[in-house]
């Protein structure tokens, strides 16, 4: 370090997964300005501008001081030209024009809208923007054609819409816990997902469920479904079977990132908890852009998304390390481990490539160590 610098240079690695990224940070200030460009660029599908400004927001959410000036930027890693020249307008002016404009721009605002819909993508979202939609509201007039997921999307709008807390995830814990035990005793129930990582809220709930004795585990979610549903606990469900076993280019086939694992996307009826009916209801018909089922007063129950994902005991710590995220982390090392490592990482398995084999892992803290990386706990992995 030179001797008479005043701020201490900050030595940031340039992969988010070498970096600790704690839950609260110091820069929301920029880092959201950062982020609502990145999602707009999700919703025009461009993806290299999405991750560009990602990994710059990422940047300065493992800073551990607020940015005050454009030196405190000096050498840091994936501040790219147009990044900086928005956190530059934001140091100057307060605010950035361009993410002001698009922040009130009627396209993102309608884009937003529609793809928060539960099981409404990008694409979809667009063609409905193009066709003059701009809430879900629209969708009912315009009689448009639904899937199944959509309809309990629009439905449960506003339950969907209402972050999930980390009380109301412990409780549908328990339940989950009681429908895997009572199906299959001796498996094991991970939480995974943000609030693995310590998030106080969430959009859903991400379960990993797994058995000791390996195959044990096959097959099982139609049971816990079957569980779940007799006991009136389900609004919606459709699971996908293991395609991992069956697909012909092999596993961890490298530019995929969705896993193959027997999953079942569903939406929980959660009893409210007494102390919340109360004080919660009155938010539900406080004018939040509605759902179709307006939900009344002193109304017991809400509904939750709930992600349950079941994996064999040999691929249960990549499994975890997969299903913990953040997703800019997860992105992170499996480029880290095919740029750096020469090495392919999926949900399922990691191989490397110079020595043609797969490495096995017992643990999250295992393949940090195949990867040549410094353990990062989930609590830091808020990339
Ligand atoms: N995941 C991923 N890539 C996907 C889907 C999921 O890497 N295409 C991983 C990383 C996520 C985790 O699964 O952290 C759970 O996905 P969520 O969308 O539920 O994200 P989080 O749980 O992190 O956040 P939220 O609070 O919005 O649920
Ligand atoms: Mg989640």
């Amino acid at each position: 370090p030179k001797p008479f610098e005043t701020t201490p240079a900050v030595k940031m690695k340039s992969y988010a997964c070498q970096r600790r990224t704690p839950l609260k940070h110091h820069n929301s200030f920029l880092t959201d300005a950062l982020e609502i460009l990145a999602q707009n660029a999700e919703f025009s599908e461009n993806e290299g501008r999405s991750v560009a400004f990602r990994r710059s927001a990422s940047v300065l959410k493992a800073l551990p001081h607020v940015v005050r000036s454009m030196g405190d930027l000096k050498d840091l890693p994936c501040l790219g030209e147009h990044s900086l020249r928005v956190i530059k307008e934001i140091l100057e002016d307060g605010t950035s024009s361009e993410v002001e404009s698009t922040r009130q721009s009627e396209q993102f605002q309608a884009m937003k809208a529609l793809t928060d819909v539960f099981g409404v993508g990008v694409r979809t979202a667009d063609r409905w923007f193009r066709e003059g939609l701009r809430s879900p509201l629209d969708l009912i007039p315009t009689g448009q054609k639904l899937n199944h997921a959509q309809q309990a999307g629009v439905k449960y709008y506003n339950d969907l819409n209402t972050p999930v807390t980390k009380k109301e995830a412990m409780v549908i814990s328990d339940i989950v816990e009681k429908a895997v035990k009572a199906v299959l005793p001796g498996a094991i129930i991970t939480l995974t997902g943000g609030f693995r990582r310590g998030k106080e809220l969430g959009h859903d709930v991400d379960f990993l469920i797994t058995h000791p004795e390996e195959g044990a585990e096959e097959r099982l979610m139609p049971k816990i479904v079957n569980w779940l549903d007799n006991q009136g606990l389900l609004l919606y469900q459709k699971t996908t079977r293991n395609s991992y076993l069956e697909s012909k280019d092999g596993p961890a086939r490298p530019a995929s990132n969705m896993d193959r694992f027997e999953r079942c996307f569903s939406i929980f009826k959660l009893e409210q908890l007494e102390s919340d009916t109360h004080t919660e209801t009155s938010s539900y018909n406080s004018g939040r852009a509605a759902g179709t089922e307006e939900r009344h007063a002193g109304s017991t129950w809400r509904a939750v998304r709930v992600d349950l994902v079941v994996s064999p005991y040999s691929q249960f710590a990549f499994a975890t390390l997969g299903w913990t995220g953040s997703k800019l982390f997860e992105r992170e090392l499996r480029r880290w481990a095919g740029q750096e490592k020469g090495m392919s990482l999926s949900s399922h398995a990691l191989y490397d490539s110079k020595q043609q084999r797969y490495l096995r892992a017992n643990s999250e803290e295992e393949i940090f160590a195949h990867l040549g990386l410094e353990y990062i706990p989930p609590s830091e992995r808020n990339a």
